[in-house]
């Protein structure tokens, strides 16, 4: 560490003089050339070592700078995604998802808002479902890129999928699993984003029918959802999708085959005991009912046939859902099992889309399968089957390799230089170890062999490398995301954050330093990807005045600067209001109690960041109008008497002024007016 801080330290041209490390040792430090500051005294002052110099020197990013990645992390509990700029670690946004979220006005009031989140279903008590657990993002693919365009994400709690405009960050659609109740291996992007996958998680009868869990085997299942993408609708196509049955064994994670692979999908199972609990009865518990294999099944499916398959109508529907059964799955040839350590986690393709990494949870091996060596396992066939007749590869004809790593290894990602990281969940540890084949030559470690861990506080889960489940990934930065966060940060009470830690991984061999630490305040975060920044390109602005950001048009209706105005048809009142620094037109609004009415409002700014808040106190509705945006919202005047109105967003010296007053007068008096 001391070697890449003098490095760093050397490289700005410094002037080393001597300052004092954590040990109270003196050791070196250095004086930036042309500093007006004296940087050992500040040093000294904070204990700082060199270490932790040339660490800040590598993330502190100055003001007005841009950082060089975007991080897209899932948001956890909080149902949202977290967007995080690299190397400085600076949350530069939360985009609202499955969870309502006032200041983007997602979900109080907003009509476009309101039809996503209404997409997502209500739950089984009739209320709308207002949150979501959402696991793993994923960004549209161009030839095996990020392309920069969508970003999708999955609710596991309730089995739905979100997909996201990065032209302005928000959720334009939510789809709800029409068959199952539970999801995690989703979502993954095939290569070109033709299809979002979506694999189950916990058994159950598909199409939500009861049957008793004595019926396990014969009546629950598991399942595989592959949603088409509609690149130029930007959307989702529920009509174009279809699902698989698959045996009731828990889904895990999932990722797509690219380059040699593309076609075909891999995921990983627990259970394959199919263990149905029931500790309180005297049955082993889940943990261990479901651990008593050696090994479970990975998963190996003909995508590209299977789409052949639902397209030629060979499927059954559930819930007016196109699946395609277990038994049509094996008469077709669309899916093969594997052997896998016990319990896996994370199932990973390499940037070639030649090997398929597996780690076991209770497994200290990853286990590298070749793609080539499935395939002619497939050719030759097998008489290997499980109980529900889906044909079992030998594991040895497949598997190319196994690392030990350490305890807990769960994921798995990649870098430019012929390296693969995992996180150890147990050991709270990233491993980097060398990958062979066409990657032997990228390194000096021999293949598949251990290079180096950095231990990570605390109790890793996912990690993510710079573009590292691309095509071509970049091999600058890996953000560690940990569970546990322990001591690193000052007490806040029983419920702690998460804590990112993002790691210097340029440098190849034995030097992983961690750079920084990042606490998540708000839900556990699982996976996050890292695209380039340069490959993002939003708008300042919306394109044209009157915009409605659920259609990307311009909407005919909207409010027009010149054209404000209050429309009353019977009960029904119509008003059509702009917002400009720094005021609404109109100011008044005079309505009746019980009157329904439709508020319009358009910002009619084009100044880059010139975002208006409107809210109307009692009515529960608040809503953020950017730039150019025309929103639309809706609400019974129950409520009589005298409302103000306002700008939520301190937009302007006159902000305080940007107000006006709805006058609701109450409906006896309005009849007797009107008499
Ligand atoms: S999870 S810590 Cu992806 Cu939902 Cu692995
Ligand atoms: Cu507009 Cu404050």
């Amino acid at each position: 560490m001391l070697v890449t801080a003098l490095m760093i330290l050397a490289a700005l041209a410094v002037l080393i003089v001597s300052c004092r490390d954590n040990a109270g040792q003196s050791s070196t430090g250095a004086q930036v050339a042309g500093a007006t500051e004296d940087i050992n005294a500040i040093a000294e002052a904070r204990g700082l070592t060199p270490t932790d110099i040339a660490n800040a020197v590598k993330t502190y990013t100055p003001s007005g700078r841009h950082d060089e990645y975007y991080l897209f992390a899932s948001g956890g509990q909080s149902g949202q995604v977290y967007v995080i700029g690299l190397p400085s670690m600076r949350i530069i946004k939360q985009i609202a998802v499955f969870t309502p979220e006032p200041w983007q006005g997602y979900g109080y009031g907003e009509q476009g808002t309101m039809d996503v989140l209404a997409q997502g279903g209500t739950a089984a008590n009739g209320n709308p479902l207002t949150w979501g657990d959402t696991h793993h993002p994923a960004l549209s693919e161009t030839g095996g890129d990020y392309d920069g365009q969508f970003l999708f994400i999955n609710d596991k709690a309730n089995a739905r999928l979100a997909v996201i405009d990065l032209r302005d960050f928000e959720t334009k659609q939510l789809v709800k699993n029409p068959i199952t109740l539970s999801d995690h291996g989703g979502t993954f992007s095939t290569p070109n984003t033709e299809w979002i996958i979506e694999g189950g998680q916990y058994a159950m009868p598909l199409g939500f029918e009861y049957s008793s869990i004595a019926n396990y085997e014969t009546d629950y299942q598991g399942m595989i959802t592959f949603w088409h993408f509609d690149r130029d609708k930007g959307r989702i196509d529920p009509e174009a999708s279809f699902a698989i049955e698959l045996p009731p064994y828990w889904q895990d994670l999932c990722d797509s085959g690219k380059l040699v692979s593309d076609g075909w999908v891999f995921c990983n199972s627990i259970n394959t005991e199919m263990a149905t609990g029931g500790v309180e009865l005297g049955n082993p518990p889940f943990e261990s009912g479901a651990s008593q294999n050696d090994m479970d099944l990975m998963h190996v499916i003909n995508l590209k046939k299977a789409a052949e398959v639902a397209a030629a109508g060979n499927t059954t529907d559930i819930n007016n859902f196109p699946v395609i059964t277990l038994d049509t799955a094996i008469a077709e040839g669309l899916l093969y099992f594997i052997p896998e350590p016990k319990s896996p986690h994370g199932v990973d393709v390499t940037p070639d889309g030649e090997f398929i990494v597996i780690a076991g949870k209770l497994d200290p091996h990853v286990t590298v399968y070749s793609f080539d060596k499935i395939m002619a396992a497939i050719e030759t066939g097998t008489s290997d089957t499980d109980q529900f007749g889906v044909p079992i590869l030998d594991f040895d004809a497949v598997m190319e390799a196994q690392v030990e790593l350490g305890l807990g290894p769960l994921h798995t990602q990649f870098d430019n230089k012929g390296y693969a990281y995992t996180s150890l969940f147990l050991d709270s540890a990233v491993a980097r170890w060398s990958l062979g084949g066409s990657f032997d030559e990228l390194n000096d470690d021999p293949p598949w062999t251990l290079v180096t861990k950095t231990p990570v506080q605390y109790n890793i889960g996912h990690l993510v490398t710079a573009e590292g489940d691309t095509v071509s990934p970049d091999g600058t930065y890996l953000v560690s995301m940990n569970k546990w966060a322990v001591d690193r940060f000052m007490p806040v009470g029983p419920l702690l954050p998460q804590n990112f830690q993002l790691l210097d991984i340029s440098a190849p061999g034995a030097n992983m330093p961690v750079l920084y630490d990042l606490p998540i305040p708000d839900g556990e975060p699982h996976y996050a990807q890292i695209i380039k920044a340069d490959k993002i390109s939003p708008w300042d602005v919306y394109p044209e005045v009157g915009w409605n950001p659920h259609t990307q048009a311009v909407n005919p209706d909207a409010a027009k600067q010149g054209e404000e105005r209050i429309v009353r048809d019977g009960n029904n009142v119509e008003v059509y209001m702009t917002a400009i620094r720094s005021h609404f037109t109109p100011e008044r609004v005079e309505i009746r109690e019980g009157d329904h009415v439709t508020w319009h409002i358009t910002n009619i700014e084009r100044a880059l960041d010139a975002t208006h808040g409107f809210t109307i106190p009692a009515y529960n509705i608040h809503v953020s109008i950017e730039p150019g945006e025309a929103v639309t919202f809706e609400f019974d005047a129950t409520q009589n008497g005298v409302f103000s109105y306002y700008c939520t967003e301190f937009c302007s010296a006159l902000h305080l002024e940007m107000m006006g007053y709805m006058l609701v007068e109450p409906s006896d008096s309005a009849s007797a007016a009107t008499d």
